[in-house]
């Protein structure tokens, strides 16, 4: 009898080397992202990373899966295709809060309520990291940057409400200071079987709030397991979410413990049911099918 084969965090990784900022908390989320898919085990080439423009968005040059950097704000939708033209692959959409909420915030809410089984990791550090400090949708109001020396006037969005309020079947936060935390969350989004969504916090120490946002982190933490909450409580979740902001909670927010059939399974299901009913031929159609 042959051995099952096993994966290792280092078989993920490309021999591409990061170029963000050191200390940066992509490079955390990146290692979490490589031991999930080697606890997983699923092999590289059954994976795909999908990414917008962003410094977060290098992630897929960093692996050894399939990987696609494409446009500012277009993972989800690319990801989605890429879902339903290889229901098989493992698919995992990487990015930032200015590419998922800002340019790219009207494909959330059709991703979520579509529920094709993809995971998508917002590395959430509510600034613009690759052009240099600019405002991000999930920036605190009063933080001063380059496009706001006097403090955001703006409320901030809170991506953890907005994905809950559309739906999603699985919610989670995490941040790359509890290493074994975050990897375990993004290895139970990925084996959720819908739209999965994990907001890591994770800081640009080049233009965020400060440099120690990691420290901060640490001592702010609270799991949601050790307040008690029950993730199957969707009403509990989204008043636990209000506090995006203020407090730093950690875990599952929400996990459908009945989660509904994917669109992919939807997909197959009625392709079944129609190859069952006899169809007037469509003379048009089987003219050009011919060709
Ligand atoms: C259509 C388009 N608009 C704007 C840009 C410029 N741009 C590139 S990345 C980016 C924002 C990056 O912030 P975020 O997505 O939060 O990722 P981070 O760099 O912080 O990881 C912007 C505005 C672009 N590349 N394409
Ligand atoms: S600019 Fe910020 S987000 Fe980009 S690599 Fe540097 S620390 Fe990371």
């Amino acid at each position: 009898m042959t051995a099952p084969v096993t994966f290792q965090a280092k078989d993920y990784k490309s021999d591409l080397k990061p170029i963000w900022c050191p200390g940066c908390g992509d490079f955390g989320v990146l290692q979490g992202l490589y031991r999930a898919l080697a606890s997983i085990g699923r092999p590289p080439h059954e994976v795909a990373f999908i990414s917008g423009i962003g410094c977060s968005s290098r992630i897929p040059g960093y692996t050894t899966a399939y990987g696609f950097n494409s446009v500012h704000g277009r993972s989800l939708p690319i990801a989605q295709g890429v879902k339903l033209a290889n229901p098989e692959l493992l698919v995992v959409v990487a990015g930032g809060d200015g590419d998922g909420f800002s340019i790219g915030g009207g494909h959330v809410a059709h991703a979520v309520r579509r529920n094709i089984d993809i995971t998508y990791i917002v590395m959430d550090n509510q600034v613009y990291g690759l052009t240099k400090g600019q405002l991000s949708p999930t920036s605190p109001k009063g933080l001063q940057t380059v496009t706001s020396p006097l403090g955001s006037l703006e409320e901030p969005i809170n991506p953890l409400l907005f994905v809950l309020a559309y739906g999603a079947g699985f919610v989670a936060q995490a941040s790359p200071a509890d290493m074994p935390g975050m990897t375990a969350l993004i290895e139970e989004a990925i084996r959720y079987p819908g739209f999965a969504f994990v907001n890591i916090q994770s800081p640009c120490v080049t233009f965020g709030e400060d440099d120690q946002q990691l420290k901060v982190h640490k001592a702010k933490m609270k799991t949601l397991a050790s307040l008690g909450h029950d993730p199957a409580d969707q009403l509990k979740a989204m008043d636990l979410a209000r506090s995006y902001g203020t407090e730093l909670y950690t875990g599952v927010f929400y996990r459908n413990p009945n989660p509904p059939l994917s669109y992919e399974e939807l997909i197959k299901l009625r392709q079944a049911e129609e190859s069952k009913k006899a169809r007037p031929r469509n003379r048009i159609l089987d003219a050009y099918l011919q060709k």
